[in-house]
């Protein structure tokens, strides 16, 4: 047994510094899991997860050698020598006939790892790809989109710890996290009765039991409740009239969409009680502060974006930004939640459908569409990178059936995943563990953190990390800048000063070389870091960036050094921080510096989102039918869920199938039992799981838990899959009309018991 070591979780986007120890017959298991205190941002807080994550590390489907498909459909191993210069060779051809945007990237990290995203760059740049997208553009590019443009390019979260009044809008934190020790913030905003925590969910959440106000509002009508919500805050003059004055406009132009809805009329669309729905506004009118968090149970709704918008002028329009207790934007390394709107230009779109790119990101449930047609346009080739396409986009079939028409489909994971098994070539890589890693999903304030994880075991023989990956590519495309790679890496070894003037002479006297970066640095100094933190380079361009976009914020972390300096401070104390870092302070009044828009003040009229406003008042339309009369809500967060990380359902200590959630009432009617097998069926598909008897739930609808349903080798050896994969049962094509995320959440289902 070793001595604890410190890494972090990766199983959701809070990463928990972690402390581990490592055992089992080879040594290297990660036998045991704790928080790890002295973590600057997690400081010993760690759910029930992170001690199951050998079940990653050690999962039974791990790629341990690259992999080519064979005529007849079967894999067979390769060296890696030919299996670079293949698959370089196939995407250049690619290429010169029909031109590198037609190459395509799915990808760059899940709850753990940013690294990909950050070296993959430098071989998209070499095959002239120029489009991409990940999981974001299935739950946040809408809430992206209506930020940006408020706020000019900035992204908010909200400060829970300090807040008189929490808002979780189709969040359950109890058990999705996403807040910093969330289970202590949450128990902490409803233990203290000066504080009010609001739950805005249809089902009796974890989170929602504990809530003072619980609006259990009708499925997929949010658009409605919050529509009433800021009616009130009209209606009523609860606006903050003299802090909007100071700080935003279009007031005069929004005000009119809320002055004439008629409340108790959007109170009975959305099946919440007027007096509930005036008691939550109030008490966020009055309050010092309210901190407002909408996650994926609208995102992934009906109106998601419209809701986005209307969050933000409940929060705007109660003078809840920049202060305590509010919301902020927070400090960036790498930012991954801006956006900027072209100026009265055309925003940019996507080739075959022309849909709207937000934050770079094409709508994932868009990409069958832009593979699946004659267009010249189209996707033909595609590289996916740590992400699970096969599985966690809307709708499975078609996403299977696109992916199995491109040219080439690359696959660069750690384990052999649905997307992997349609693969042409699989590139297998070192798992988090066994490489320097990170996340940009940095997202704290006045105080912000950044966690260089430092290696703790070397990879298996024949196994490297993506950084090195993408090296390789890059050389067999000829697109490396080897006399840079040379300079630098004699620079390094003459001093920072050297290193930077080099590294900036190359920058700014050859136009391609800045996506080439990432790449560059890995081979000029990735060997030259301590700790075994090669895949750090790249870090060093980041940190040098930071520096010189935020160079306050740095200073205020104590990095008390002069301009060129400053940014190679920060990256020293990055590579010598095992257990995270604080590389940003802000002032609560900084997050007014971070407004871009021209004259610096919220915008608060959207004119295409106050449309929509004026269109809500039809009512909700009829979504359910006789032949599918239940909302399912497919992909719920659970104690043991973790988006596909794991592929063994041996990691969940209960529910290993994955329950259908059902209320007492629809469950007896079907004459459904508790632990009974079940049969749901969507327009899309059908699947049969166990059945889960609820009273958290109301009648009409129901839940499935995400995650599940992924195939795995059994301890027999063969081939199995636990549970309802829910993407089998959601369609493409049911998504939100301005940003294009799905309804996952929301999906007209039939549910029978199974004799
Ligand atoms: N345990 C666990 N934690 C995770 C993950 C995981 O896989 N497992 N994944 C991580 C990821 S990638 C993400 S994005 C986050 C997501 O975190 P959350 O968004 O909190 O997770 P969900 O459970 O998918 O959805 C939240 C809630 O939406 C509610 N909901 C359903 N329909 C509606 C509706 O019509 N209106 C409203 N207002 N609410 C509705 C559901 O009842 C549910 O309680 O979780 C992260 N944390
Ligand atoms: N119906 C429905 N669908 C959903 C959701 C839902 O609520 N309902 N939730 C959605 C959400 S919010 C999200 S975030 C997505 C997530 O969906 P994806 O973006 O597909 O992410 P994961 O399922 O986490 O897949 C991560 C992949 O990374 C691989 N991996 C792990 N470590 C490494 C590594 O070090 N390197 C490489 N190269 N690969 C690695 C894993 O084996 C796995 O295949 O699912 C979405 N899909
Ligand atoms: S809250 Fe998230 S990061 Fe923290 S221990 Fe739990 S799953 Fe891991
Ligand atoms: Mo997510």
């Amino acid at each position: 047994m070793s001595d604890w070591q410190p890494t972090a979780c990766m199983l959701c986007e809070c990463n928990c510094g972690v402390e581990v120890q490592l055992g089992g017959p080879d040594g290297r298991h990660l036998t045991k899991v704790r928080g790890d205190k002295a973590h600057p941002a997690s400081k010993g807080y760690a759910c029930e997860k992170p001690s199951r994550m050998d079940f990653y590390q050690n999962g039974p489907d791990r790629v341990r050698k690259p992999l080519r498909r064979r005529p007849d459909g079967s894999f067979e191993e390769i060296d890696w020598d030919t299996a670079v210069r293949e698959v370089a060779e196939c995407f250049a051809a690619l290429r010169e006939e029909h031109g590198g945007e037609s190459i395509f990237y799915y990808g760059g990290g899940g709850q753990g790892n940013h690294m990909p995203a950050a070296y993959s760059r430098s071989t998209l740049a070499a095959l002239g790809s120029r489009y991409r997208t990940n999981a974001l553009a299935q739950e946040k590019t809408g809430e992206f989109w209506v930020s940006a443009r408020m706020l000019g390019g900035s992204f908010t979260r909200a400060d829970f710890e300090n807040c008189e009044v929490g808002v979780f809008i189709g969040k359950n934190p109890w058990f999705s996290h996403g807040l910093p020790h969330a289970r202590l913030t949450l128990r902490a905003l409803a233990k203290d009765p000066e504080r009010c925590m609001i739950v805005i969910d249809p089902r009796r959440s974890e989170t929602a039991e504990m809530a003072d106000i619980h609006l259990a509002v009708k499925p997929g009508t949010d658009a409605w409740l919050l529509a009433a919500m800021i009616a009130v805050l009209v209606q009523e003059d609860l606006l903050a009239g003299d802090w909007l004055a100071e700080h935003a406009d279009g007031l005069e132009q929004v005000v009119p969409h809320f002055a004439a809805i008629d409340v108790a009329r959007y109170c009975e669309a959305c099946g919440v009680t007027e007096e509930q729905v005036r008691e939550a506004t109030r008490r966020i009118a009055r309050a010092e502060s309210a901190a407002i968090f909408e996650d994926l149970g609208v995102q992934m709704n009906r109106h998601s974006t419209l809701v986005s918008y209307l969050h933000r002028l409940l929060g705007f329009g109660t003078g809840n930004f920049a202060k305590k207790g509010a919301a902020y934007s927070p400090a960036s390394l790498q930012p991954i939640a801006s956006h900027t709107e072209p100026p009265g230009g055309k925003a940019a779109t996507s080739p075959v459908t022309g849909s709207r790119i937000i934050s770079g990101l094409i709508p994932c449930n868009v990409v069958p569409d832009e593979i699946l047609t004659d267009h010249p346009k189209r996707f033909r080739g595609m590289i996916v990178e740590s992400g699970n396409p096969a599985h966690s986009l809307a709708d499975t079939a078609r996403m299977r059936e696109a992916l199995s028409a491109l040219d080439l489909l690359v696959v660069i994971d750690v384990a052999m995943t649905e997307t992997a098994r349609l693969a042409d070539y699989v590139l297998p890589v070192a798992t988090q563990f066994e490489k320097a890693e990170a996340t940009f999903f940095n997202f704290e304030f006045p105080k912000n953190y950044f966690h260089l994880r430092h290696p703790l075991f070397d990879p298996p023989d024949g196994l490297f990390s993506e950084a090195e990956l993408h090296s390789r590519l890059v050389e067999a495309l000829g697109a490396m800048p080897e006399p840079a790679v040379k300079a630098l890496r004699k620079a390094w070894d003459e001093g920072r000063p050297a290193f930077r003037a080099r590294f900036f002479e190359f920058l700014q006297g050859e136009p391609g070389f800045f996506p080439m970066a990432p790449v560059v640095l890995y081979r000029a100094i990735g060997d030259k870091l301590p700790h075994g933190l090669k895949e750090g380079a790249v870090v060093w361009a980041l940190a040098q960036i930071a520096a010189q976009r935020i160079p306050d914020s740095v200073r205020r972390a104590g990095f008390d050094v002069d301009g060129a300096e400053l940014g190679d401070a920060l990256f020293d104390a990055i590579l010598e921080s095992p257990r995270g870092m604080i590389f940003a302070v802000d002032d609560w009044e900084e997050g007014w510096k971070r407004v871009g828009t021209p004259n610096g003040r919220i915008q608060l009229a959207l004119p295409d989102l106050l449309q929509e406003v004026d269109i809500l008042d039809a009512g909700p339309p009829q979504e359910t039918s006789a032949e599918f009369p239940f909302v399912l809500s497919a992909g719920e967060r659970r104690s043991f869920t973790a988006n596909t990380i794991f592929r063994t359902p041996e990691w969940r200590k209960k529910d290993p199938r994955g329950a259908l959630r059902i209320s007492p009432d629809d469950a007896e009617r079907l004459g459904l039992a508790d632990g009974g097998a079940v049969r749901v069926t969507t327009k899309r598909g059908s699947a049969v799981t166990v059945a889960e008897v609820s009273d958290r739930m109301r009648p009409g609808h129901v839940s499935l838990p995400n995650g599940m349903g992924v195939d795995f080798t059994s301890a027999q050896g063969g081939l199995e899959r636990a549970g309802a994969a829910p993407n089998e049962l959601t369609a493409s094509e049911d998504r939100d009309r301005f940003a294009g995320t799905p309804w996952h959440k929301h999906v007209a289902a039939r549910v029978e018991a199974v004799a």
